[in-house]
């Protein structure tokens, strides 16, 4: 808990009265004290409303701007009469405040009831976040799933078309991949996605988007890439599968694993994501029909 209090003797009354319930750090430098509040991850901040030389309400109003502190509870201690300062405090998201003369009780039921709410509030978007997660996720490989990659590519795509910006994408799929399978089990092709996925997120720059489009089938979406560029990278791709044999985990077993890529970009005849997609999805065929593990690039 942070307290923001420029007067020694309320500051030790209020430190004494919170002691059992709460670690306090107190602080007597507004500005400073925000710029705490911001590096730690308080549960709760005491600002009292009699600072010297300092609108108190400057600092709710900063931690309610800043990303970091934007959902910290802010309990306003205020002196009697203050009902203005209260109306204005409340307006700027000021969870709660306590008048003058302080009530020791008082001030720790109400601290208490903001910590437990805050903490209540944390789990909850820790949950919802997961939970979002988890939706755009696949689960064997850790890569985005298919819904990610829809929503994703239609964003990129619009931005493609309005702003006259390349996009291209790769469209990969392994080779005789029903034969791992038949061969040594679901469990040892499960284990050739997980690390055929690893390598593509290792090969991958910052800002493209690998995904797991379903299967054996993986899309890479990369923003402002030509087509030489996407050839480029795809071939690179193509070679980190062929170059060094997947060693299962579970079994021991060293397989050689290589993939057929189809890559597109956008330009004439491209209207939608769906054509894109199409597109660079009629080049791996023809890359499997040309002998697998290669590389086609969809005609221009
Ligand atoms: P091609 O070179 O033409 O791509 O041949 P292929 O054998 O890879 O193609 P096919 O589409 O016939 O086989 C894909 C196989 O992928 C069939 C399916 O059982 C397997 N598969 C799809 N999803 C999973 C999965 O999550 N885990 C495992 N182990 N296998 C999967
Ligand atoms: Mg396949
Ligand atoms: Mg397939």
């Amino acid at each position: 808990m942070l307290l923001v209090d420029s007067r020694g003797n309320s500051q030790e009354r209020i430190i004494k009265t919170l002691k059992p319930i709460a670690v306090v750090t107190a602080m007597s430098d507004p500005q400073a004290a925000v710029f705490d509040a911001a590096e730690n991850s308080f549960d709760l901040v005491i600002v009292n409303g009699n600072l010297d030389d300092y609108d108190p309400l400057r600092i709710c109003s900063q931690l309610r701007s800043l990303e970091r502190t934007r959902f910290i509870p802010i309990l306003l201690i205020t002196e009697h009469g203050d009902e203005q300062m209260i109306v204005r405090a409340l307006d700027l998201g000021v969870n709660d405040y306590i008048v003058r003369p302080l009530d020791p009780n008082e001030l720790v039921a109400r601290s208490l009831t903001q910590i437990r709410r805050k903490r209540f509030n944390d789990r909850l978007r820790h949950s919802v976040t997961h939970t979002i997660e988890l939706a755009v996720t696949d689960g064997l490989t850790g890569l985005h799933n298919r819904r990610y990659l829809d929503s994703h590519l239609k964003m990129l795509f619009t931005r493609a078309q309005t702003r006259g910006k390349l996009l291209s994408v790769c469209v990969t799929d392994i080779d005789r991949f029903k034969q791992v399978n038949d061969t040594y089990g679901h469990d040892a092709g499960d284990e050739v996605l997980k690390e055929f996925a690893m390598r593509i997120r290792s090969t991958v720059r910052g800002a493209d988007l690998a995904c797991r489009y379903g299967g054996e089938e993986f899309v890479v979406v990369m923003p402002d890439t030509a087509p030489d560029a996407a050839a480029l990278i795809a071939e690179r791709l193509r070679g980190i599968i062929e170059s060094k044999p997947f060693v299962l985990k579970g079994s021991g077993l060293s397989l050689d694993i290589t993939a057929s890529m189809g890559i597109a970009t956008v330009g004439k005849g491209i209207d939608t994501q769906e054509q894109l997609l199409k597109q660079a999805d009629r080049a791996l065929y023809q890359a499997k029909k040309d002998g697998r593990n290669r590389v086609v690039a969809a005609a221009a």
